[in-house]
């Protein structure tokens, strides 16, 4: 009869040399949350880019992306990300308003002219000096994705002109900046996670909220919100971040590895996300939403306050104004 393993002490060291020489040098797995449903562009492009870093690294590095909020909403995983239980998360830089400053620049109302713009922004030296913003607060910015612009829907009449945000209630993101946006039209803010927006429009909790057409296509907002106005009022971009408490603890090889992977995921998610766009578009124009243009003048003329406010310092002055000086 054999004797059990730990009366065998040649065999049970041969074992244990052998699995520790099967496994990777220091393997590492690193996790990812994003709210998004798994056939999102931001969780695709973050798989993408999980795909490059095991590659690139000989399967000594992973990526796990746990989507559809199995993590918790976005501010539980930045929450997350800064004590460093979680490595990294997808989230709207809106979540990281509250935050940093910097990080409100690019969802200022009306900054960028155009996607053009806004990717001759994010892709060059102003993108970079963004993304390294929220360092100090523990978050190293590794990418930025697009989120096309975010428009108003709402439940029960279409909205053309300012005056017609006049007393809704408005679902917001948790941002203050983003409840003063809607202040600044006439609305009564309601900031709450987007899991918890089509109970809310549903019930008539509120009225109204924004956001681009994959969220309100995914989200099944347009179930229950059928005006989508096309007031195009903010491009709030998406944004990569990882732990700063965790990327310290990584050598600089693989902070540059899980660096270039992430800028190479970008044009990966910008080509699913133009697809995704007009399939969004179509799916709920098809289901019964209506699409409406607006006085768009009015809306931006009414969210001027908002820049008088919230671009305080220096440095954001001086990003507003590099920004839109690019052309
Ligand atoms: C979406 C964004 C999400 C989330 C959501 C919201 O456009 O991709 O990360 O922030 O908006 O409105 O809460």
């Amino acid at each position: 009869m054999l004797r059990p393993l730990f009366q065998r002490p040649a065999l049970a060291a041969a074992l244990l040399a052998a699995s520790v020489l099967a496994a990777p040098a220091q393997a590492a797995e690193l996790r990812s949350a994003d709210i998004h449903p798994d056939d999102y562009p931001t969780v695709m492009a973050v798989r993408h880019m999980a795909d490059l870093v095991k590659e690139r690294s000989g399967g000594k590095l992973t990526i796990k992306v746990y989507a559809g909020s199995a993590l918790g909403n976005e501010n539980d995983s930045i929450e997350q990300v800064k004590l460093g239980a979680l490595a990294m998360a997808r989230v709207s830089s809106a979540a990281m308003h509250n935050i940093c400053e910097v990080s409100r620049v690019p969802s200022l109302p009306f900054l960028f002219r155009s996607k053009e713009h806004l990717h001759k922004v994010l892709d060059g030296e102003i993108g970079q000096e963004m993304l390294r913003a929220c360092e100090k607060a523990g978050f190293v910015g590794l990418a930025w994705y697009d989120s096309g612009s975010r428009s108003m829907y709402t439940r029960n009449k279409p909205v053309k002109t300012v005056a017609d945000t006049k007393g809704m209630k408005i679902r917001v993101q948790q941002s203050d900046l983003s409840v003063a946006m809607v202040e600044a039209i006439g609305g009564n803010a309601t900031p709450m996670p987007i899991g918890e927006v089509y109970t809310a429009l549903k019930t008539g909790l509120v009225d109204a909220a924004e956001n681009n057409f994959p969220s309100y296509e995914s989200a099944h907002h347009y179930e229950v919100a059928k005006y989508f106005s096309m007031t195009e009022h903010s491009m709030t971009p998406e944004i990569l971040v990882f732990s700063k408490r965790q990327w310290d603890r990584l050598s600089e090889a693989d902070q540059k590895l899980l660096r270039q992977a992430a800028q190479e995921s970008v044009p990966y998610m910008r080509k699913l996300w133009d697809q995704r766009e007009d399939k969004s578009r179509a799916l709920v124009e098809k289901a019964g939403a209506q699409v409406v243009e607006v006085d768009k003048a009015s809306f931006q003329a009414a969210v001027q306050p908002v820049y008088k406010r919230f671009v305080t310092t220096p440095q954001m002055q001086d990003l507003v104004k590099r920004i839109q000086a690019v052309q």
